[in-house]
């Protein structure tokens, strides 16, 4: 090896536009002969080799370079899009994950919602159906007020017909009040006229019988009594007018005695005795009580002045008086 080095010197070489050349330290001489054919040719051959290589490696880098190194800017980019995607995918994820129970809430959430949905549905089906029968209804109610609003029409005339019936009914009705009148009236006569067919008399309310038999005072008001009478009070002029007037001079008994009594006159009919409003039916100088034995008195002259007080036990005619009452219809 030493003998190699020593035997060749260090090369250089330089490169020029057309030429590569490889010399020693000191460029050789162009004059000398290459000591080995074979060697030199190898030598050659190698340093050609070699420069082509650095040539192609010069230039390979010198294209490369660039794409290489634009490829792996691209990959850095891509790289760092994909890191951030792959951020992004974790970002979401986690939101994924964040959200996962917000989701189920919402699901649950739109299951109640659904279920209301459905509620409502049903609400707004019966709803519908119940509108339609309102529809119908109201159709009904419209007809109905239609009926109605014709006889509303014909109010008016039914009015003034009412005002006629009831004008007609009122006057049916003071004919049936002037009827029943009538007929009580009516009613009153026949059973004053059936009375006066029996031999009563008819005055202002009482029925009066003048008898045709003589009797004592005593059986007398027996005999009234058997008729629903009693021998007659008088409680007024026009009563005591109307009793001398109808017997016709004859003397009669009254119902007034004080037989049974304190010597106080009194009504056999129970008719209170006013004894002042009476003096002026007695005559003059009566009662007198004479012999002491005139308890019982008559009607015994044709004049308001007319009273005498007699025994009782004379037999005299006699006036029953009852009075009238209307029988019910
Ligand atoms: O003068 C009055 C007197 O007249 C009669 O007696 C005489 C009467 N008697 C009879 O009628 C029975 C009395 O009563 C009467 O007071
Ligand atoms: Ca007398």
């Amino acid at each position: 090896m030493k003998a190699l080095e020593s035997e060749v010197p260090d090369a250089h070489f330089t490169v020029d536009k057309q030429n590569v050349s490889l010399w020693p330290q000191e460029p050789p001489r162009k004059t000398g002969p290459c000591l080995g054919l074979g060697r030199c040719l190898t030598v050659r051959a190698a340093v050609v080799l070699l420069t082509l290589l650095l040539v192609a490696s010069v230039l390979l880098q010198a294209i490369l370079y660039p794409w290489f190194m634009g490829t792996i800017s691209d990959i850095k980019t891509s790289a760092q899009l994909l890191q951030g995607r792959v951020d992004n995918v974790s970002t979401l994820r986690s939101e994924i994950k964040r959200n996962s129970g917000g989701v189920e809430a919402a699901g649950v959430q739109v299951q109640m919602v659904n279920a209301s949905l459905d509620h409502v549905h049903s609400q707004i089906r019966r709803l519908e159906t119940s509108v339609k029968e309102a529809d119908a209804r109201l159709q009904m109610l419209t007809s109905r007020w239609e009926e109605v609003a014709k006889l509303n029409a014909q109010i008016p005339e039914l009015k003034r017909d009412l005002d006629k019936a009831s004008a007609l009914n009122a006057k049916v009705r003071e004919l049936q009040s002037g009827l029943g009148n009538i007929s009580k009236m009516l009613k009153q006569q026949n059973d004053i006229l059936q009375m006066i067919s029996r031999g009563w008399k008819y005055f202002r309310g009482n029925f009066y019988y003048f008898s045709l038999i003589k009797k004592t005072w005593y059986s007398a008001q027996q005999f009234c009594l058997s008729r629903d009478s009693h021998l007659t009070s008088v409680t007024s002029e026009s009563e005591q007018e109307f009793l001398y007037k109808m017997t016709g001079g004859l003397t009669y008994w009254i119902g007034l005695t004080k037989a049974g009594s304190e010597g106080e006159w009194y009504w056999v009919d129970d008719t209170p005795f006013d004894k002042v409003q009476s003096t002026r039916f007695w005559i003059p100088g009566e009662p007198n009580n004479a012999e002491n034995n005139e308890h019982c008195a008559n009607i015994k002259k044709s004049s308001l002045q007319s009273w005498n007080d007699v025994s009782c036990d004379n037999a005299l005619l006699f006036i029953c008086k009852r009075p009238y009452v209307p029988s019910e219809p």
